[in-house]
């Protein structure tokens, strides 16, 4: 009886706090007092999105002078990846990073990104790109702006490589093979252009898909391929940079709109900050966790470096795909590919 009179104070006391902190405007948009927003990540702590995100909002908050508090979610809390877009549309959520192969079946533009051999060889070089391309930047974002999300910028967490229970050095290795991929039509298709038979699913089901053979492969970034453990399930990888991996730096557009002018300035600022910062993280990550797939002997991976001539055949099977974006995509799609595609070639040459 003692025990439960002392869980309803403690019930009263939770309640009247979390009205006096209302009072004291702590909601999500601001007012007199404090900013408390959410940022959610597609990845988990010590991976690269959710390491963003955290030195992102520590940036702000000191920035802020203690005024705009972040809370970052690890992924898995608040649902699938495609749940987490939904509550950025919403405003369930404030920020998010936001990788295009999940909003695929929505801002259809945003699968170019899904295209293999898009980008070049040269990583900061493609980072460049990301940051400067007016077909990205301008184009594309008003897309995603068309759905209540405002891309801020568009980064790399590095080259994307294959895993497989088999080596995968040629197309004929992906006849009939089952290939997970993020839920964007484009991207299965890059894979059916190989023969494989593609699966869409959510990362958080891919390490039991492998081992149990539901399926057999997969692609990501180094560091997230040691960092999720898809090694311990999988015999081989191929350093194939085939693709380089995009992720999304998003706020809520409405959200954002309402905001003064002298917040909206700090966020913007703080996006800058974090380009050179973000792509540090993602190298020094890719490289580190390269040395402990290499020197893993309890779960040993073979590592296959893909020959130029053998990318090649892989590219001159991923070209076509190309014409596939730009028919099912529309002309505003094949003008932001096209544009962006002369980008590319003139920042190689
Ligand atoms: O493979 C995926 O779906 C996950 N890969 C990375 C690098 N980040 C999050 C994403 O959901």
């Amino acid at each position: 009886m003692i025990f439960k009179r002392k869980n309803i104070c403690l019930l009263v006391l939770a309640l009247v706090l979390s009205m006096v902190m209302v009072a004291c405007g702590s909601d999500s948009t601001g007012g007199e007092g404090t900013y408390n927003w959410k940022f959610v990540t597609e990845e988990q702590q010590g991976q690269v999105q959710y390491e963003y995100a955290q030195e992102f909002a520590n940036r702000l908050h000191e920035k802020s002078g203690g005024q705009i508090n972040m809370e970052v979610y690890e992924f898995g809390g608040l649902g699938s990846e495609v749940n987490q877009v939904e509550l950025l549309q919403s405003g369930g959520v404030e920020f998010a990073i936001v990788s295009p192969g999940f909003t695929g079946t929505m801002v259809s533009e945003g699968q170019l990104f899904a295209l293999h051999f898009l980008f070049t060889d040269d990583m900061e070089l493609n980072q460049k790109i990301l940051d400067e391309s007016e077909a990205l930047n301008v184009h594309l974002t008003d897309k995603y702006e068309q759905y209540n999300i405002k891309p801020l910028a568009y980064w790399t967490e590095g080259a994307m490589q294959w895993t497989g229970d088999r080596p995968l050095t040629t197309p004929e290795d992906f006849q009939g093979f089952k290939m997970r991929t993020q839920t964007s039509p484009l991207i299965l298709r890059s894979y059916e252009a190989y023969g494989a038979s593609p699966t869409e699913l959510s990362w958080g089901e891919l390490y039991t898909s492998l081992q149990q053979g539901v399926v057999q492969g997969q692609e990501n970034p180094i560091f997230f391929i040691e960092d999720a453990n898809f090694h311990e399930v999988q015999d081989y990888m191929m350093i194939s940079e085939h693709n380089i991996y995009v992720a999304m730096t998003t706020v809520n557009t409405d959200f954002f709109a309402d905001l003064p002018s002298e917040i909206q300035e700090m966020i913007l600022e703080t996006v800058e900050e974090m380009r050179p910062v973000a792509y540090e993280m993602q190298e020094r990550m890719n490289d580190e966790l390269l040395g402990a797939i290499e020197t893993n002997d309890r779960h040993p991976t073979e590592i296959i470096e893909l020959t130029a001539e053998q990318r090649e055949a892989f590219r001159e099977k991923a070209l076509p795909v190309r014409d596939f974006f730009i028919n099912e995509v529309g002309e505003d799609g094949k003008k932001i590919l096209e544009m962006l595609v002369e980008e590319i070639d003139a920042a190689t040459n």
